[in-house]
């Protein structure tokens, strides 16, 4: 549970190995009256008075890592030429994807690996932590050999290489991807008490690519066309279909992911990103796009892509991933089991809407009854995650802690119980009930529903 001590041996003995006696010492001990007044300096002047907090005030000379001479000061560190493809800190060796089999039913190549979103910092997730979905295994393309084919109701039909794809004036937008499963396995009640299994099956990065709809300028789309079929060339061919409104919307092909080549598990050389809706839409290893008139899918599928509404209706062909929420911290991966009553505490989290931009969001510490506004930190943009944060004065009482979003386009997010009213409780996709944590007097956090 994420504890400071859970560190390997090695790691625990890299930690504690610090020469006895060193000259640095006497020198730091003189000026440690100065680094207290230094420290408290520049806490203050932080957002918040964290300084209020006993762990800012004790004294540095009470801490003996201040005091001793650590083992990388006293060598070099690696050359330049070490980890030419850099890596992140081996203490950071705990956040990772993870995955379990009660998500893959024991099958790894068709499988899902969730982000740990409770180690994530602002609103980029690092493409090694990318929430990875797949039907067929990741495949290993060579971009020399990969083509995208677009065809069916366009004037002029073309076979592209990915040079020439790259050729197009790009554009790079931070969007999130979610796949419309993501919760799902919660419908009946928490199954996973863990923010990584219960709300990772999405991540968001900054995607570069083309949009469709300037590559069909130069082919000429037929008017007949109403739907895009695209395809992967992974062992699983997964096909998708998508209305041709939302091609020419913002659709896009993309080849870069935060400021690198796509990742393999993210679709590399080529994928397609539809912002905000349903991310088993946004196939990867794409190597075609065919247009047509009619949806490719049997039509008994169809019911796939419904949302049933409160009024009992249903609305056909629904993919966008409706305004959601969670807070990320503190989490059952991130309790507050070491933080003292009275000291100032972050409660942060991850706002989203497929439909708009997060306009605000509520949190409330009695599960729902009474709400305070929180504040949207950091870029706030259109079906990108949004971070939100509020100060908590911790007073060590037991409570439910909850978020609620809203965006621009008008949808807040329900309770739990108006969407069960509404779904009932053997939906699959697109939950965005608001999501509760229940915490104890000992700082630890549970996964709960409220259903009243
Ligand atoms: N070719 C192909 N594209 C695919 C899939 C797949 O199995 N094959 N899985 C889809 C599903 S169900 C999801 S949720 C997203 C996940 O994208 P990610 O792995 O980049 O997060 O990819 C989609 N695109
Ligand atoms: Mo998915």
């Amino acid at each position: 549970m994420n504890k400071k001590t859970d560190m390997s041996k090695e790691e625990l003995a890299l930690v504690s190995e610090t020469t006895e006696e060193n000259s640095r010492r006497a020198f730091f001990k003189k000026t440690a009256a100065y680094s207290v007044s230094a420290l408290a300096a520049t806490s203050v002047v932080g957002p918040v008075n964290a300084s209020a907090n006993e762990h800012v005030k004790a004294n540095p000379e009470d801490d003996p890592h201040i005091m001793e001479e650590k083992p990388w000061s006293l060598k070099f560190g690696d050359d330049v030429t070490v980890n030419l493809y850099g890596q992140p800190s081996p203490y950071e060796h705990k956040v990772t994807r993870r995955t379990t089999p009660i998500l893959s039913s024991g099958n790894m190549r068709a499988s899902i690996a969730v982000t740990p979103l409770q180690d994530l910092n602002g609103i980029i997730t690092p493409n090694g932590l990318f929430f990875n979905r797949h039907h067929g295994g990741t495949p290993t393309i060579d971009p020399n050999q990969h083509r995208l084919m677009i065809h069916g109701l366009v004037e002029k039909p073309i076979v592209l290489t990915m040079d020439q794809i790259k050729r197009y004036p790009n554009v790079s937008r931070i969007h999130f991807l979610e796949c419309p499963a993501n919760g799902g396995p919660e419908w009946r009640g928490p199954q996973f008490n863990s923010i990584q299994f219960a709300k990772g099956f999405m991540s968001c990065a900054e995607w570069t690519g083309v949009y469709i709809k300037d590559i069909l300028k130069d082919l000429g789309l037929k008017p007949e066309a109403q739907w895009m079929l695209a395809e992967g060339i992974d062992s699983s061919h997964m096909g998708r279909t998508i209305p041709v409104d939302k091609v020419l919307d913002d659709a896009m092909i993309v080849w870069g992911q935060n400021g690198e080549a796509l990742r393999p598990e993210q679709g590399y050389p080529l994928r397609i990103v539809v912002p905000g809706w349903e991310a088993n839409l946004c196939v990867k290893w794409l190597c075609r796009l065919e247009f047509a008139s009619e949806p490719f899918y049997a039509k008994e599928e169809t019911s796939k892509y419904t949302a049933l509404k409160q009024t009992g209706k249903a609305i056909q062909h629904f993919y966008a991933n409706e305004v959601n929420s969670v807070i990320t911290s503190p989490c059952p991966e991130k309790p507050w089991t070491d933080l003292k009553k009275g000291e100032m505490v972050e409660i942060e989290g991850l706002a989203w809407s497929g439909m708009g931009t997060i306009t605000h969001v509520d949190i409330s510490f009695d599960g729902g009854k009474n709400w305070v506004e929180a504040s949207l930190k950091g870029l706030v943009l259109e079906k990108a995650w949004t971070r939100f944060s509020l100060m908590h004065k911790y007073t060590g009482e037991p409570m439910l802690l909850c978020s609620r979003a809203a965006d621009d386009a008008g949808h807040v997010q329900p309770t739990v119980k108006q969407e069960r009213k509404a779904v009932g409780i053997e939906g699959v996709y697109h939950r965005n009930g608001i999501h509760t944590w229940e915490i104890d007097a000992k700082g630890e956090v549970t996964n709960v529903q409220i259903l009243s």
